[in-house]
C-alpha cells in the first residue's frame, strides 16, 4: 500500500562542492571584484515521466528532479538603500540592477515584459509574502536585504523541464535564507506552497508539479506527487530488474515553447477548458462543486467534480478518495463514462452559446465568469477531448504507479519495459490527439526514439515544443547510445544542419533522479 509521506525538512546539505559550484563561486568573483559569495541556493529541473496536463486539475504526477539546475552565489549586502545585483552566465540575460524599495509590497513584476529579471522578482515577490506571513512579528517592517548575485544555470531555457520553476525556486530559498539567516530552517511544504502561485504573477496559471519536484527531488528517486487532499511528495525508487536499469532519456526539440506568449491559445486556454468542463459536467450530473478557497478561478475543477459525484451518488462510500490507488483507478474510469454522457454529444466542440446552455447560465454570465480571468483566443471549447485526456492521463499516472512500485508482478524486464512504455505512448497520444498539445517535432522524435530501442517515447512539460522524454532500457547492455545515435542523425542533424557538438551535447539529458532544492554553505 502506498503511504504517503513527506520529508519536510531543510534543505541544506554537506558542504561538498560540485564542480559547478566551484565554477559559479569562481565566476562571482570576477563579477564582483573583491567579494565572495555567502552561500549557494540551488534548485534542479524536473522531468514529468508521466502525468501530464494534470496537475492544475489537482490529479497526481509523477516527476524527478534531474542533475541539471540553476545555481545562485549570492552575498548579502547590509545596507541602507539596498539594491539588487543580478548577473547571469548565459549572455542572452544581460546584467540587471535594482533598488529595493524600503517597503516589500512595492515590488511589481511587469508580465509585459518578459525580462528574465522579471523571474527574479517572482521569487523576491513570493520571498517577501512569505516572509511577512511567517515572521510578521521580527520582520513586519524590516527592508528587504540587498543582495548581489551571480546565475549560473544548465537546464534549457523555454524546455518543459522547469528552467522558469528552477530559478524562481532557487531565488525564493535564497531571498529567506537571506533575510532570516541560514540557520533558519524552511520546510520543505512551506517552500512549495510559497512558490506555486510565484509564475501567475508572469500570467502562467500553472499547477503545482514543477515546485513539488524541484523542491523534494531525491537522489534515485522518483516522485509521486498528490496535491489533494493535500500536498504531497513521496519518493520512490525505479524497480530493481534482472539484466537492465530503468533509465529515462531526455531529448529537447529545440523548438522553444514560451508559455507566456502563447498561453491565449495553448496553456491558458487548456486551464480553461478543463475548468469549464467540469461545471458543465457538474450541471448535467447535478451536483454541486464543493471546492476549496484555493480552487482556479473560484470555480471547481475536474478533480472537485469527481469527487462532488461520488459523494451524492455513492455516499455510503468511504467518503472522498485520498489516494487509494486501486479506489482512484476505480473512481477514473467511471469519470470516462460520465464524460462520454456529459461532453460526448459535442465532440466538435462547445461554442460559447452551446457552453453557456450546458452551464444552465446566460452567455453574459458564462463569458463574465470563465471567459475573461486570463486572456484567451478559440473557436471552440473541446470539453469533451480535455476532460477525456485529464481523466485517462490520471488513470495512467495510477497505473504506472502501481507498475512502479507492486514489483512482484513482474518476473521479465521486458514485461516493465513494455507495461511501463504503453502507458508513457498512450499519454503522447492523448497529449496529441486530444489536448492537442505535441507538434510535429515532438512526434518526429518519439517515432524515432521508438523505432531504435525506446519502449515509451513522450513530450514532457507543457509542450508544444520543449522537451520529449523516453523509457529505455540503460546499464552495459541498454540501448541508451542507440537511441542517442538515432536521435542524432535522424533528428538534430536534419532539423538544425549546423547544429554545434555543444548544443547536441545540452539537446539529449540522460540524467539519474537527483536531489531537490539545497543551500551550500560556504
Ligand atoms: P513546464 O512546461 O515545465 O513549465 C508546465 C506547468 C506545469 C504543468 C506542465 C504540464 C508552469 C510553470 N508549469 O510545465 O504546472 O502544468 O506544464 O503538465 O507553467
Ligand atoms: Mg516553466
Amino acid at each position: 500500500m502506498f503511504v504517503p509521506t513527506f520529508t519536510a525538512n531543510s534543505q541544506d546539505v554537506p558542504t561538498v562542492l560540485t564542480k559547478k559550484c566551484a565554477s559559479v563561486i569562481e565566476r562571482f568573483r570576477q563579477t564582483y571584484p573583491g567579494h565572495s559569495p555567502d552561500f549557494i541556493s540551488r534548485s534542479p529541473g524536473r522531468v514529468n515521466v508521466i502525468g501530464e496536463h494534470i496537475d492544475y486539475s489537482d490529479f497526481s504526477v509523477l516527476p524527478l528532479a534531474i542533475d541539471v539546475d540553476m545555481l545562485l552565489a549570492v552575498r548579502v549586502i547590509d545596507g541602507k538603500n539596498p539594491s539588487i545585483t543580478l548577473t547571469n552566465v548565459d549572455p542572452r540575460f544581460a546584467q540587471r540592477k535594482f533598488d529595493l524599495p524600503l517597503n516589500g509590497d512595492d515590488i511589481s513584476v511587469d508580465p509585459s515584459v518578459s525580462d528574465w529579471s522579471n523571474y527574479f522578482k517572482c521569487g523576491l515577490l513570493v520571498g517577501h509574502n512569505y516572509l511577512k506571513k511567517n515572521w510578521h512579528e521580527k520582520f513586519a517592517n524590516r527592508p528587504l536585504v540587498g543582495l548581489e548575485v551571480f546565475c549560473q544555470g544548465d537546464v534549457p531555457v523555454g524546455s518543459g523541464l522547469s528552467s522558469s520553476t528552477a530559478f524562481i525556486c532557487a531565488v525564493t530559498l535564497a531571498v529567506i535564507k537571506a533575510n532570516l539567516g541560514l540557520d533558519f530552517q524552511l520546510s520543505k511544504r512551506d517552500l512549495i506552497e510559497a512558490t506555486i502561485i510565484a509564475e501567475h504573477y508572469v500570467g502562467v496559471n500553472n499547477g503545482g508539479m514543477d515546485q513539488a519536484t524541484t523542491v523534494c527531488g531525491e537522489e534515485d528517486n522518483a516522485l509521486f506527487v498528490q496535491f489533494k487532499p493535500e500536498l504531497e511528495a513521496t519518493p520512490f525508487k525505479f524497480p530493481e530488474l534482472k539484466t537492465h536499469e530503468v533509465q529515462f532519456v531526455i531529448a529537447n526539440t529545440l523548438v522553444v515553447a514560451n508559455k507566456y506568449e502563447t498561453g491565449p491559445v495553448h496553456y491558458n486556454l487548456r486551464v480553461v477548458e478543463v475548468i469549464v468542463a467540469a461545471n458543465v459536467m457538474a450541471n448535467k450530473c447535478g451536483v454541486a462543486l464543493n471546492y476549496g478557497p484555493d480552487s482556479g478561478f473560484e470555480k471547481g475543477n475536474l478533480r472537485d467534480f469527481l469527487n462532488a459525484y461520488y459523494h451524492v451518488y455513492c455516499p455510503d462510500d468511504n467518503g472522498p478518495w485520498n489516494g487509494n490507488v486501486n479506489e482512484g483507478i476505480k473512481r477514473l474510469a467511471k469519470m470516462l463514462e460520465i464524460v462520454e454522457q456529459t461532453l460526448g454529444t459535442h465532440k466538435e466542440g462547445f461554442s460559447v452559446d452551446e457552453t453557456a446552455q450546458a452551464l444552465g447560465c446566460s452567455r453574459e454570465e458564462f463569458t463574465r465568469t470563465y471567459l475573461t480571468v486570463v486572456p484567451i483566443r478559440f473557436q471552440v471549447l473541446k470539453l469533451y477531448q480535455r476532460a477525456k485526456h485529464v481523466f485517462s492521463e490520471a488513470l495512467r499516472v495510477l497505473q504506472a504507479l502501481k507498475l512502479m512500485t507492486e514489483r512482484s508482478t513482474l518476473n521479465r524486464d521486458e514485461e516493465f519495459f513494455e507495461e511501463f512504455g504503453a502507458l508513457m505512448n498512450q499519454s503522447q497520444n492523448s497529449c496529441a490527439e486530444l489536448y492537442e498539445c505535441s507538434s510535429p517535432e515532438i512526434d518526429n522524435i518519439c517515432r524515432i526514439a521508438l523505432d531504435n530501442g525506446s519502449y515509451g517515447s513522450r513530450l514532457t512539460g507543457a509542450g508544444w515544443g520543449g522537451a520529449t522524454v523516453h523509457l529505455v532500457p540503460g546499464g552495459p547492455n541498454g540501448n541508451v547510445e542507440q537511441v542517442k545515435t538515432a536521435l542524432i542523425e535522424q533528428y538534430y542533424k536534419k532539423q538544425y544542419p549546423d547544429i554545434t557538438a555543444a548544443e547536441l551535447d545540452s539537446a539529449i539529458i540522460v540524467s539519474k533522479p537527483a536531489p531537490g532544492s539545497c543551500i551550500y554553505k560556504l
